[in-house]
């Protein structure tokens, strides 16, 4: 059953408030969605609030019923009470009991969810096992926002492959690297093979580390690896580092490379041949979201077997290189959702 129309303002209100207590799990719940979960009174005042803090932790429905019956004015049951969750309440055993039968046990009358769970365990059985119970439960408030902020949870239980982040920097004249033959390059060279070229600003970077904590993986070509010698860690952000890939050809890589030299946890090396296979091994070591950050050649690969969901694109207003490996062309079904400026570069962000 979607929401009544009109949808009442104060509905609306608190379920924006569940979807911002469930975005403080970050990356702490991977690979857990994020969820979060407000109750409230029959006149819309919130009571309790909680969400699912980590992975294997308690659930956000647990974290709310528990902070609603700690309250010194505690109501005796769930009676008359507003549930709004997130995500439907799960109705499995997984690492906890399942959150349809706290709130039935709790006496629940009324639960607002926002997107049903694609979790094959629950999908539907959460919110069917609360009506048979005579809870009334709405489904569909805010679904496409809830739907947003576990996309990489939806599109692994949805199509069992990864969420694709396609990441590029480049010079105000579009170009990824300068070319690797040292000047005077002739001005219509377009090599696939740069020189490690410092593009962005230190905010930038920064945002960058950001973005590696809030995906499972990282994945880069064996040029970029070679010639830039990542390290592809999130050394400027505060939360977990992604695990590294890289795509291999036929050449082994020099063991020296940063990221065969750290290994650990273990670089995986993916066949680059077959980006099929390689999302498949994603997805199998449970890893819902991959960046990809480069270079050209394995950009393009992405690009032109349409394995892309986000494209973020890092512009540095200031730098000019004339010539070197060209940036990759935004493909027709990209939509501008952002931008923002940091200092120099600009970074847009697109999704389909
Ligand atoms: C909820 N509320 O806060 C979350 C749910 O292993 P478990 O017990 O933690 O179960 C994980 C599954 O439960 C997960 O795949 C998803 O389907 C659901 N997550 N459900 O009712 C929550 N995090
Ligand atoms: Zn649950």
């Amino acid at each position: 059953m979607m929401p009544p129309y009109p949808i009442p303002p104060t509905d609306l209100l608190l379920m924006r408030r569940a979807l911002e207590l469930a975005a403080l799990g970050g990356p702490a719940t991977r690979p857990n969605p994020q969820v979060g979960c407000v109750i409230a009174d029959a006149a819309g005042n919130i009571l309790a609030e909680g969400w699912h803090r980590r992975y294997g932790g308690p659930h956000a429905e647990v974290e709310a019923v528990t902070a609603l019956f700690a309250r010194p004015d505690a109501p005796s049951s769930l009676a008359g009470m507003r549930v709004f969750v997130t995500l439907e309440p799960c109705a499995h055993h997984g690492k906890t009991p399942p959150c349809a039968d706290l709130l039935i046990r709790h006496g629940a009358t009324e639960v607002v969810v926002a997107t049903l769970d694609p979790n094959p365990l629950v999908g539907g059985r959460g919110a069917a096992r609360l009506r048979a119970a005579g809870c009334a439960v709405t489904v569909g408030l805010l679904a496409e926002e809830a739907r947003w902020l576990n996309r990489r949870f939806f599109s692994a239980q949805e199509r069992a492959r990864p969420w694709v982040v396609l990441k590029w920097a480049q010079s105000a004249d579009g170009f990824l690297a300068a070319a690797a033959a040292e000047p005077p390059v002739p001005a219509n060279v377009t090599s696939a093979v740069g020189r490690p070229t410092a593009i962005s600003g230190e905010a930038a970077r920064r945002l960058v580390h950001r973005w590696r904590t809030e995906e499972a993986a990282i994945l880069v070509g064996a040029t970029t690896a070679r010639t830039d010698n990542p390290r592809l860690d999130a050394r400027y952000w505060p939360g977990p580092a992604p695990v590294r890939m890289v795509l291999t050809g036929t050449r082994a890589l020099p063991p020296n490379l940063h990221l065969l030299a750290y290994n650990e946890p273990e670089t995986l090396l993916l066949d680059g041949a077959d980006l099929p296979a390689a999302l498949a091994a994603l997805h199998a070591r449970g890893l819902h979201s991959v960046l990809v950050e480069g270079g050209a050649r394995v950009l393009n690969s992405f690009l032109a077997a349409d394995f892309w969901d986000e494209i973020r694109v890092l512009t540095n207003s200031t730098l000019r290189l004339h010539a070197g490996v060209t940036a990759p062309q935004l493909p027709p079904a990209a939509r501008l959702l952002r931008t923002t400026r940091l200092a120099d570069d600009l970074v847009a962000e697109y999704r389909r």
